[in-house]
């Protein structure tokens, strides 16, 4: 019985870089490599013509379109409606509200003429679309009738950037949805930060198994254009915090910059109050980072295009056998509501095949060959843990879809266990950065102010990254771990992306 001949395409098994099927570096040892090699060779990424600019292949279009469909439906259920503004934006209006495009200037991408006319003014390609969302707003609000307006768009934006790029994480060109609401009382638009908050915490647990912390910016570190900013941020394995969505409260800011203004029920002439809110394709990036390991992708079940990959042992006298099994194998998987593909090619091993679905972060493979099949099982084995199990081939079918719930929920646990282990409360510089060396994440009494965020920036490499809404007080006199002036409240610091 001869096995099916090795064809395998890689002649350069070792080598470092793009060109070998394998990860030629680890994730311990060389973490940007490692993620460059990754999302190259487990297909997710190709390089454009622009530097900074990446296309997204269909395995990571499909992650996003999951994240599209699940928050859309969040945001629906919450009363969010669904609209579309322009791409681009007259200069005169992005600079209207100065706080807000005052230090962004230099990221704003222009169009400068239409074929070989010049444009009489220069126009933006969206950085963000709080300006032309709002100058349409405008127009809409009269009455307190007319609010909350609560509009999203999922869309994409342009920020040039001249820091180094890294697909996902920081590209001239990106996806994300940009929520813009406006309330008749602050109140409302504050407890809206929060929900919508949740919500992004909501994805990042249940679709990307990454556990975020929630809280408040810093001053220094808020959009500039808000009242105050919300996040959650996520803490990677490699000792670094990223922040993975934003909630902003815009108080009046912008409504006064473009007159967003309505008639209360007492017949009184007030401003309204707003809220932008956005998750870009960058948390693809970040889950990615999180759970993926030196065999390539590690794929949570509820974004995976494909969720489960059978890999036949095909010998020339079971063949017929073993294929009618596995054909049988994927139907029932599919009545199932799972993804499954069956990876019938004939001019690779088997061996090969493991190789690469495990490149590719399919998160079950089952093998079924001819000993298996007298003894009515197959082997399924498991990407996160590498976990190898003979399951009889009745029991398939109800083995599989509980297999993928355990796969999501394990990787969520492992997640947080890191984070909980690595989160250290400290109440002196000196220990901030002893600890900071040992790649934690600091949790400390802070006094909130941008020149002691400033100089333990340049003493330490670290920012703050969010304080919790909720918290226990501090104790009566509490110092500032970095400055030693009266701590406001317990912050989460690291060093970040
Ligand atoms: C770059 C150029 C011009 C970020 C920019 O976070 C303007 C901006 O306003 C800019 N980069 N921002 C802040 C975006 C704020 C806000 N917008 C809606 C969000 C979420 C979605």
């Amino acid at each position: 019985m001869a096995e099916n001949k090795a064809k395998n395409p890689s002649q350069n098994k070792g080598q470092k870089g793009v060109d070998a099927k394998g990860l030629t570096v680890s994730k311990e040892t060389d973490f940007s490599e490692w993620f460059t090699q990754l999302i190259q060779k487990a297909e997710l990424i190709e390089y454009s013509p622009v530097s900074g600019c990446y296309i997204l292949r269909p395995t990571a279009f499909h992650i996003w379109e999951q994240v599209q469909a699940y928050l859309d439906s969040l945001f629906k259920a919450d009363g969010v409606k669904n609209a579309y503004f322009p791409l681009f934006i007259p200069e005169s209006l992005l600079s209207k509200e100065s706080a807000h495009v005052e230090g962004f200037a230099p990221e704003v991408a222009w169009v400068e003429s239409g074929g070989s006319s010049p444009l009489h003014e220069r126009l933006a390609i969206r950085p963000t679309s709080e300006t032309i969302i709002c100058e349409t707003y405008a127009k809409w609000i009269r009455s307190y009738k007319d609010l909350p307006l609560r509009l999203n768009q999922w869309c994409n934006v342009v920020r040039w950037e001249f820091k180094h790029c890294t697909p996902f994480l920081r590209s001239r060109e990106f996806l994300w949805q940009e929520g813009h609401t406006v309330f008749a009382k602050k109140e409302e638009a504050v407890e809206e930060t929060k929900t919508i908050l949740d919500l992004y915490e909501d994805v990042f647990r249940n679709l990307y198994a990454v556990p975020v912390l929630k809280g408040k910016k810093s001053e220094a570190e808020k959009f500039a254009g808000a009242e105050f900013t919300l996040s959650v941020e996520a803490f990677l394995p490699n000792g670094k915090a990223i922040q993975g969505a934003t909630s902003h409260h815009l108080g009046q800011n912008f409504s006064k910059a473009f007159g967003i203004s309505f008639i209360d029920e007492k017949q009184q002439q007030q401003f309204a109050y707003q809220n932008s809110w956005g998750i870009s394709t960058r948390s693809i990036g970040v889950m990615i980072l999180m759970h993926s390991d030196d065999k390539g992708l590690v794929l949570p079940p509820k974004v995976s295009s494909v969720q489960v990959v059978i890999v036949p042992i095909l010998f020339d006298t079971s063949r017929a056998a073993v294929l009618k099994e596995a054909q049988t194998l994927v139907k029932k998987l599919q009545k199932k509501n799972l993804s499954v593909h069956l990876d019938n090619r004939e001019e690779y091993t088997p061996g090969w095949k493991f190789n690469e679905w495990e490149m590719k972060g399919i998160p079950v493979r089952i093998e079924l060959g001819p000993k298996d099949l007298e003894k009515k099982q197959a082997l399924v084995v498991r990407r996160d843990t590498g976990e190898k199990k003979a399951v009889s081939l009745d029991r398939l079918e109800t083995e599989i879809p509980l297999l993928l719930e355990t796969i999501q929920q394990s990787l969520l646990e492992k997640a947080e266990k890191h984070l909980r282990q690595s989160i250290v409360a400290v109440t002196t510089l000196k220990e901030a950065e002893k600890q900071l060396e040992a790649k934690k994440l600091l949790f400390a009494p802070w006094c909130g102010k941008p020149a002691c965020e400033e100089s333990l920036k340049e003493k330490t490499g670290a920012k703050s990254l969010n304080s919790p809404l909720e918290q226990s007080p501090l104790k009566k006199g509490q110092a500032c771990f970095a400055c030693s002036s009266a701590a406001q409240s317990w912050f989460y610091f690291g060093k970040s992306y």
